[in-house]
């Protein structure tokens, strides 16, 4: 499946993305955590019994890690500490991971940048 993923790899255009009809609530998502800078939904396609999806409400131009600028250190802060308040909130807080994926190499689909916050099984290392 990542090897599919990766061969429909997409690039980064800075265009609109799902992520913001999820956070203007034109399509639904299971919402685990708001408030005024980060939301923090169910994935659609679930990698472990939690899978949650945490992302900046304003995207400024983050649409990868890879193209973080000094200016989004403090929305990358809050986001990390969103992942800790979702784990502890789905019951995780002992043993969750966090993951970024930053470009088609890593296999982001969505150009919006987000953590993915795991959790609910042992998990393995290396990750695939
Ligand atoms: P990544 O591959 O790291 O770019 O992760 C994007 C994730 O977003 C992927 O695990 C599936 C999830 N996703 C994509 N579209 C939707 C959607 O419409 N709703 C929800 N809940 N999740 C989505």
């Amino acid at each position: 499946e990542a090897a599919a993923k990766a061969a429909a790899a997409t690039l980064d255009e800075g265009a609109p993305t799902i992520f913001d009809k999820i956070i203007a609530k034109e399509i639904p998502s299971s919402i685990v955590y708001e408030d005024e800078k980060v939301l923090a939904f169910r994935d659609i396609s679930p990698q472990a019994p939690v899978h949650v999806v945490i992302i900046p409400k304003i995207r400024d131009g983050l649409t990868e890690l890879g193209k973080a600028e000094a200016r989004h250190g403090e929305i990358l802060g809050q986001l990390l500490y969103a992942a800790k308040i979702v784990a502890e909130k789905e019951g995780v807080v002992d043993g969750f991971r966090v993951v970024i994926n930053s470009g088609p190499t890593a296999c982001q689909s969505v150009y919006h940048l987000h953590l993915h916050v795991l959790g609910g099984r042992q998990m393995k290392w290396p990750p695939g």
